[in-house]
């Protein structure tokens, strides 16, 4: 008998940790997880099994779906925006392949399995792309799912895209099959900009938030990549591992769609500087702007409308900016770096 596994990619990364530790304090799961990279040891212990590994490889996810039998997949491998600049190609690849075979295998076991494989996909509020700041950034505050779908970064596109993949998946694969096929039960969460206490994000646009914060806790000095008055929305890491889960807990006859944006705080740099600098004033911070990042920021809103989470599955952040900064972030990045 194949032992039963939720399946978690990308599990080194940042949202993998927070992820894998909620997950293990539910109890009651076996975890499998693969990543490049391995797992450290303190997340590690609640695993089953790590797979060090590449999602493109074939003959290993084979492997995988003859020793487990698969119940969940949150799939959180990915190359974040600025990386996938400097790599269109292969971002396409594993952002877009990897996403696909991942999809076509989980339509396969739901189809053996006689029931859908929950898949569970973070996307990203690069989906987004607003042509000028001044006109469009400047005069829609709070944007909903299908507006300005129009993204200007490789990783943005593979994200909408997959998105759309997951739909179909989900809705319309085998369509012209006599009989409908036992599915995919694909659901995702466009994330803001994530900041983690416990991990600093590599790759990543909204990363001068986390990158300042650390650098200061450290009582090294920060050049911010983005001017005073850049805006996008940001969240917490355990928010964001709180998201994942409470979308795929939520029974599925509540759910009028397969994509939901989700919030916690809308910030400017400037802002995050000012919280920043209250914790550590001796602390030098400053602007340094990046014009090409700095555009990227541009052109994603300045925060999210998530009332269909909020109506269909209850989503609710439990960190506001005060909760994320005064209770969550200053107090566990200040003990990470005392020695
Ligand atoms: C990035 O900056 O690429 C990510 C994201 C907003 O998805 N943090």
């Amino acid at each position: 008998m194949r032992k039963k596994v939720v399946f978690i990619t990308g599990a080194s990364g940042e949202v993998g940790h927070a992820l894998i530790e909620h997950l293990a304090a539910q109890g009651n799961v076996d975890l499998l997880t693969m990543d490049l990279r391995p797992l450290p040891p303190n997340i590690k212990k609640h695993v089953v099994e790590h797979v060090e590994g590449n999602l493109l490889d074939k003959i290993l996810l084979a492997r995988i779906v003859t020793q487990y039998e698969i119940d969940a997949i949150f799939h959180l491998a990915a190359l974040l925006s600025t990386s996938s600049e400097f790599t269109p190609a292969i971002a396409h690849e594993v952002n877009v392949e990897g996403t696909r075979g991942l999809l076509q295998l989980a339509a396969e076991q739901s189809q053996w399995r006689n029931k859908p494989i929950q898949f569970i996909f973070p996307s990203s509020i690069a989906v987004y792309g607003m042509p000028q700041i001044a006109h469009s950034k400047g005069l829609y505050q709070r944007v909903r799912e299908w507006e300005w779908n129009q993204p200007r970064t490789m990783y943005g596109c593979n994200k909408l895209y997959c998105e759309m993949l997951g739909n179909y998946f989900t809705h319309h694969y085998r369509q012209l099959a006599a009989e409908s096929p036992v599915s995919v039960d694909f659901r995702s969460v466009r994330f803001p900009g994530l900041i983690s206490a416990v991990t600093v994000p590599t790759g990543g646009t909204s990363d001068y938030a986390p990158e300042m914060l650390h650098a200061a806790a450290q009582g090294k000095p920060y050049g911010c990549f983005v001017r005073e008055d850049a805006r996008i929305p940001f969240m917490a890491m355990p928010d964001a591992a709180h998201a994942l889960l409470q979308l795929a807990n939520a029974p599925q006859e509540n759910l009028t769609q397969t994509v939901y944006n989700v919030r916690a705080f809308s910030l400017t740099a400037g802002e995050i500087r000012e919280r920043v600098l209250n914790a550590f004033p001796d602390v030098e911070i400053t602007y340094d702007v990046h014009e090409k990042r700095q555009a990227i920021i541009d052109s994603w809103p300045g925060d999210l409308d998530d009332s269909s989470a909020r109506q269909d599955w209850g989503w609710k952040p439990q960190y506001d900016a005060d909760r994320s900064f005064d209770e969550y972030l200053i107090p566990n990045i200040s003990k990470r770096y005392a020695n």
